[in-house]
């Protein structure tokens, strides 16, 4: 049996994931085939909509990847359509109180943890398990991550932490940057954001739970991963689309 997406989380080997905005689900298929070990949707800043999410999932199955979703702000009830859909996780933004917690677990967790309601027929074609035994195993098999990226989220990671049915946290380091500068810059590797992610991250591992992290490249993805970020997401498609631009061209050109 292989093992699921919070087991590999908890593995030991950083896993790396694709991050994917564009609308078509096309766009996150063709990142499904590369070497990454996840890919995420961006539904929050991405051009990708609910209905292109929801064909993109399989498509990332097929390629034998789990799909994460990242949901906008406060679109709690989505998160349950996505994990309806087969998706191994979601990640919502601004989770900056312990209700706003609450709210993530309730709609990503099935009872007695959460108020997650029936309905995951595209989990249950993918997993190829039976109608009860995915019931049985499914708050295990997906991970909800609560952002972390404001100086409220902070102050409070600990209780975040200790909501049950929240399985880590995602640190969102250009909201930080914007939030801990007070405004006045965005810098998402400043040493006031690297300290807070120690921070953070010691408080993750403290109390047992996944720690994950947006980089806008891969040299700072090996960086976090190097800290111990069990999950790092690296760019996005149009940025890779764009830095295979600028290298096409420069060589055409040069
Ligand atoms: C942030 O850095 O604020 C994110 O939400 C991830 O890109
Ligand atoms: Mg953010």
């Amino acid at each position: 049996k292989t093992s699921s997406f919070p087991e590999r989380l908890k593995g030991g080997k950083p896993v790396m994931t694709a991050w994917c905005g564009l609308p078509d689900p096309s766009a996150a298929a063709i990142l499904a085939r590369e070497d990454f070990d996840a890919v995420v949707l961006d539904t929050q800043h991405g051009s990708i909509d609910l209905a292109a999410s929801l064909q993109a999932i399989p498509l990332i199955a097929a390629a034998g990847k789990p799909a994460l979703v990242r949901v906008p702000v406060g679109d709690f009830a989505s998160a349950s359509r996505y994990l309806d859909a087969g998706a191994s996780g979601i990640i919502a933004p601004m989770i900056n109180t312990v209700e706003d917690a609450r709210r993530l677990a309730a709609f990503t967790k099935f009872p007695p943890v959460g108020e997650r309601s029936w309905g995951a027929y595209g989990a249950l074609a993918l997993s190829g398990l039976e109608a009860g035994e995915y019931l049985r195993v499914a708050n295990g098999l997906t991970v909800s991550f609560a952002m972390v990226e404001t100086r409220e989220a902070l102050a409070i990671i600990d209780d975040i932490l200790a909501v049950p049915g929240i399985d880590g946290v995602f640190i969102g380091p250009s909201d930080l940057s914007i939030a801990l500068s007070g405004g006045r810059s965005l810098d998402p590797a400043s040493a006031e954001v690297d300290k807070a992610l120690d921070h953070a991250l010691a408080r993750v591992k403290a109390a047992g739970k996944v720690a994950a992290i947006f980089a806008a490249s891969g040299a700072r993805a090996a960086e976090l991963a190097a800290k111990g970020f069990h999950m790092v997401s690296i760019g996005s498609d149009i940025s890779m689309l764009r830095a295979g631009a600028h290298a096409a061209l420069a060589a055409a050109r040069a």
